[in-house]
């Protein structure tokens, strides 16, 4: 019979065996990768992750003979930048046009030889459905070291995912070193040479960090030494006390946005770490300011006297957050958000540049229900959103959300285009849903160390990574669970 393929997750999307009696690929112990400059980057990691799977292998940068791995630029297929090829004969033969295409078709070829150093002969040709699949990490609650992070690169790179967003300040941390304001930096951070470690091992798995400082709430760790910042409100009764978000810092983790020395502080903030980053993005947050604003009467003032008459309190976060956007623009970004920063404007629209990752749709109470924008208001407006639905993409390590974590059956049983509400976008605008991420929220940042978070978020990860790249294709979970343990993890 046959030698079947070794099966691979995400599945690949197209494989044409060779004809009958043609043999295949053996990887043996005078393999190598040959790989010339552009994707020699790609090969040693490649090497690095078959030498961590007990198939030490070496690289080279031409003269390919059987039995070798080539990487090669060429034809996929389509244009799609992620796509690959790859040819089995008596070589492995990777082609893509793009570094991003490579690397997805080395993880695809390693996670084949993990399972077997014989592979029979044909093509495969692959490519994503949506270009944004990634994992989002909360390391300003929860501190996660170097090598962690690094691991979990390898994790999404290894699901074919292309997105890292490090959300590096919260309530418990800020996560980065500043030099215009050492202040706000936390004992547990990443310095200046972790941070570019992190970067250069992300670029060389082809996984891309959308960096999140949050504001202008979650801002506890900044506003710690800064108190004459904080916004204060007018009114705290008990049921006021009460009903203060202590997921989302409470009181003490909003900064007032009516006080001019507040855009400084961001300013000078955002101005110092955003030429930090490489990739395309800056997170700006803008999640969970303010849902009352009855408690908040300067807001309201502040919006009148700065927008005019009919300005309501909630066109302030609006207008900080197109404000900060210029700031992020001006250094060749794209600016991202949550959605619920928007729910209650007035005069202002934000700027349709604004990614949206929308992920609640209540104004303020519970994720599932209605009352905020909708995501259609978002991409009728101009913006591209990103799925980020409350269930079944979240995964809180602790703290009462962890009791509304969706198991992964039912992240199978969903699809990224179902949106928190249940709402879809209509066909006309579905083009502007970019994809999803598993999202790891440590509220309670002592709930679970970085090494029992591994297991649960690698069950999530890998069922998001089939969902975003083709879909669960009717394929039920239980088979999906036989792959995944197939596949294993490095
Ligand atoms: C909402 S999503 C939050 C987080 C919490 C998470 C889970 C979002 C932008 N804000 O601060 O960690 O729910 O409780």
């Amino acid at each position: 019979m046959a030698q079947q393929l070794p099966v691979t997750v995400p599945s690949i999307r197209h494989w044409e065996p060779a004809a009958a009696g043609t043999t295949g690929f053996t990887l043996g112990p005078e393999s190598r990768i040959v790989a010339d400059g552009e994707y020699r980057e790609t090969a040693q990691r490649l090497a690095e992750d078959l030498t961590r799977a007990g198939k030490p292998i070496s690289t080279a940068e031409n003269d390919d003979r059987p039995g070798d791995i080539v990487l090669r630029r060429g034809e996929t297929g389509t244009p799609d930048a992620e796509s690959y090829r790859i040819v089995l004969t008596d070589r492995l033969t990777i082609t893509a046009n793009d570094s991003a295409g490579m690397t997805h078709g080395t993880q695809t070829a390693l996670q084949w030889l993990r399972q077997s150093s014989t592979l029979p002969g044909g093509t495969v040709e692959d490519h994503p459905d949506y270009t944004e699949r990634g994992l989002m990490l909360d390391t300003g609650r929860e501190f996660f070291p170097v090598d962690w992070v690094k691991a979990r690169i390898r994790d999404a790179a290894y699901l074919r995912m292309n997105l890292l967003q490090l959300h590096l300040s919260d309530t418990q941390g800020f996560r980065l070193a500043s030099i215009t304001h050492p202040e706000i930096t936390s004992p547990e951070h990443y310095s200046a040479a972790d941070l570019r470690e992190i970067l250069a091992y992300a670029r060389s798995y082809g996984i891309e960090i959308v960096p999140e400082i949050d504001m202008p709430s979650h801002m506890n760790a900044i506003l710690a030494e800064h108190q004459d910042l904080v916004l204060r409100p007018a009114r705290t009764t008990a049921q006021d006390a009460a009903q203060d978000n202590t997921i989302a810092g409470g009181v003490g983790g909003k900064i007032d946005l009516t006080n001019p020395a507040a855009y400084q502080l961001i300013s000078d903030i955002l101005r110092e770490f955003v030429p930090q980053f490489p990739g395309r993005y800056w997170h700006l947050g803008c999640d969970e300011y303010v849902s009352d604003y009855t408690r908040y009467p300067q807001l309201g003032d502040y919006a009148t006297g700065t927008f005019g008459p009919g300005a309501e309190p909630g066109d302030v976060i609006v207008g900080f957050a197109n404000w900060a956007a210029e700031i992020v623009e001006s250094f060749g970004k794209t600016p991202r958000v949550w959605n619920d920063g928007f729910d209650h404007a007035g005069l202002l629209s934000p700027k349709p540049e604004l990614v949206v990752q929308y992920w609640s749709s209540s104004a303020g109470g519970l994720p599932w229900l209605p009352g905020g924008r909708t995501p259609e208001e978002f991409t009728r407006a101009g913006h591209s959103i990103l799925n980020a639905a409350f269930t079944p993409t979240y995964f809180a390590t602790g703290g009462p959300a962890a009791a509304l974590n969706a198991p992964p059956e039912l992240l199978w049983a969903w699809d990224p285009g179902l949106f928190v509400n249940g709402q879809r976008l209509p066909e006309s605008d579905r083009s502007r849903l970019r994809g999803s991420m598993v999202f790891v929220w440590c509220d309670d940042p002592t709930a679970l160390t970085p090494e029992q978070i591994v297991t649960p978020l690698r069950a999530r990860l890998a069922v998001m990574a089939q969902q975003l790249w083709s879909g669960t294709g009717g394929l039920a979970y239980p088979e999906f669970i036989a792959r995944t343990a197939a596949v294993a993890w490095p």
